[in-house]
């Protein structure tokens, strides 16, 4: 049955008294520590979000939402919310037995009255609902690699909603929200989903879309997970907050919405449609490609790119939402106005800038027009993604021992100094040997213990825009490619092969340390009685033995330069 977007929906929790004294009792239960994505999934069933779920969806449920997007009771519900949980727990439980879901720092949130035990066919669910089993997609990835084994299945009661320490006053539970509309007298409200900044274009195209549907406007922007890759939610929410001022503060207000999006193109539309009308709307925009996970790994899209309004539309009386039309908004040159791009006059200069572009202009610091956005939204993404010139990298030297890495890393540091600009650190090896790796030796899993230590302070360094410089043997190609990913997930990577031969290593043995390996004194010693994995493709490779050490540095500095690190 649906609710009137004015009337209160039903929410999980119990009351205030119940929820303290049912936290006490819960924390004798057995007990599932939540992932993100669960979490946000149970903020939701609990809240009424994902009204009429009354929990972690039954084997039956399940199936039937796989198959053919409806409950076992004929209840239109496209995406499986399910509870996925290691084969060693789900073992441990019986079917009947109440369990304690915690957050991440072991709050009890609910409590759920385990009803269904199943392994799911996760190539079957990849199929329907995502719509091939193909790892590319992101919910796919996740359902393969990172989802439990077993599902769990059965009814939540609710103890007490997630906790959120940023953007407080702008989240809204559904009747939060409906008691909004309510007061404020809106009864026709379009809601626009969305997980990417807001430029001019967006404005102006839910501006129309509210006006056109004679509605007032919620932006309802998605903060739980949305799809890799995408900006953080904290920097969206700065640039959102930035374009509310310029729509007309009677019609327009924002919400946000801790969902974990799954990408799933048709399928999570018509799941976007449930959870607006449950949070008191009357209309959504949909748009082309609404969702898409990008694409699939024959470089193919995933879905078509009408198949998401279609599928919305066939079910559009069932979802008790009316579906408005996302007309794409382009700026026209000569009449300095955005227009719906079917009704530019032909042989009009239609100007855009793709999201590649716009990324393009971050990282090179170029132009972004006041045409395109707003100055708050480009100096919000300009503080988030600084041009290459200052953001945070990490230059790793790799060789063998006696190689002339620590000299040349030193030489670096304080050319880089001299320069100026972001913090210098550097990595040695004896000197990460000594401070923070005093306790291991030169095995292959202590070599590596090392090296991953290693890579975690020079990404942390990385990301916070600062420049490591790392000079360990680092003998193994594996464990280099673990670290250039820790630290690529926030800046550039640049491994720099200090080529100085195992002979000339040993003729200089600056330590006399070849001697005593040599000697069999020291044992697993690189070069000699340990391996050494020459790097297969460095940023740069050095020859150390007719060149000097200062003309090494510039080198490295010089390749620093024309990956735009450093500026020229
Ligand atoms: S590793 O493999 O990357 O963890 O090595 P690293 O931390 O860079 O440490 C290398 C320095 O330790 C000294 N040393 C040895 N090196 C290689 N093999 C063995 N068995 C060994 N035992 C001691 C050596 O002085 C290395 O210093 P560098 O600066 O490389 O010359």
């Amino acid at each position: 049955m649906q609710i009137a977007n004015h009337a209160p929906i039903p929410e999980l929790y119990v009351s205030y008294e119940s929820a303290q004294k049912l936290k006490k009792e819960a924390a004798d239960l057995k007990s599932w520590d939540m992932t993100p994505r669960q979490i946000c999934d149970l903020e939701l069933l609990m809240s009424g979000g994902f009204h009429p779920l009354k929990g972690f969806l039954t084997q039956e449920d399940y199936t039937g939402v796989v198959e053919n997007m409806r409950m076992a009771d004929g209840t239109l519900w496209p995406i499986p919310i399910t509870l996925d949980v290691a084969e060693a727990f789900a073992e441990g439980v019986e079917l009947g037995q109440d369990i304690a879901l915690r957050d991440q720092e072991g709050v009890i949130l609910a409590t759920m009255t385990v009803t269904d035990r199943w392994t799911p066919d996760k190539a079957r669910e990849a199929e329907k609902v995502f719509g091939a089993d193909d790892s590319a997609h992101p919910a796919v990835n996740y359902l393969h690699n990172h989802a439990g084994k077993v599902y769990l299945g059965g009814p939540i009661t609710g103890i007490q909603p997630p906790i959120h320490y940023d953007f407080k006053a702008r989240r809204d539970t559904p009747n939060e929200l409906r008691a909004y509309f309510r007061k404020l007298g809106w009864r026709r409200i379009v809601a626009f989903q969305t997980r990417n900044p807001l430029h001019r274009a967006h404005q102006e195209l839910t501006f129309r879309a509210a006006k056109d549907a004679a509605a007032n406007l919620l932006i309802h922007p998605v903060v739980g997970l949305t799809k890799p890759g995408d900006v953080d939610h904290f920097t969206r929410v700065r640039c959102y907050e930035a374009v509310l001022d310029n729509y007309p503060t009677a019609t327009t207000t924002m919400s946000l919405l801790n969902l974990a999006m799954r990408m799933a193109g048709p399928r999570e539309a018509v799941w976007h449609g449930l959870i607006r009308r449950n949070h008191g709307c009357t209309h959504m925009i949909v748009g082309r490609d609404h969702a898409g996970p990008g694409k699939n790994s024959k470089g193919e899209d995933f879905y078509g790119p009408y198949e998401a309004q279609e599928l919305f539309a066939k079910h559009q009386d069932e979802i008790g939402i009316e579906m408005v039309d996302f007309k794409q908004m382009v700026f026209v040159q000569e009449r300095a106005q955005y227009e719906p791009r079917d009704e530019v006059e032909e042989g009009a200069t239609i100007l855009d800038i793709s999201g590649t572009e716009l990324r393009r202009r971050l990282r090179e610091g170029l132009e972004i027009p006041e045409w395109f956005s707003f100055p708050e939204v480009v100096k919000e993404l300009r503080r988030r993604y600084p041009p290459r010139s200052q953001q945070g990298f990490t230059v790793f030297f790799t060789g063998f021992s006696g190689s002339g890495k620590s000299t040349i890393a030193n030489a670096l540091m304080v050319k880089l100094m001299e320069m100026g600009g972001r913090p210098v650190t550097l990595l040695d090896g004896d000197i990460v040997r000594k401070n923070l790796s005093s306790e291991l030796g030169f095995s292959k899993e202590h070599r590596d213990l090392n090296i991953r230590r290693i890579g975690y302070v020079a990404s942390e360094i990385t990301k916070n825009g600062g420049i490591a410089i790392c000079a360990p043997i680092a003998p193994y190609a594996t464990t280099r490619r673990a670290v250039r990913e820790d630290v690529e997930a926030f800046g550039a990577f640049v491994e720099v092969h200090v080529a100085t031969s195992l002979e000339e290593c040993e003729r200089r043995d600056r330590k006399g340390l070849y001697k005593l390996a040599r000697e069999g004194k020291i044992k697993e010693f690189t070069g000699i009685s340990d391996p050494y994995d020459v790097p297969a493709n460095p940023e740069l490779s050095l020859d150390t033995e007719n060149t000097e050490v200062d003309h090494c540095a510039h080198q490295v500095l010089l390749k620093l330069e024309q990956m735009g690190l450093v500026a020229g």
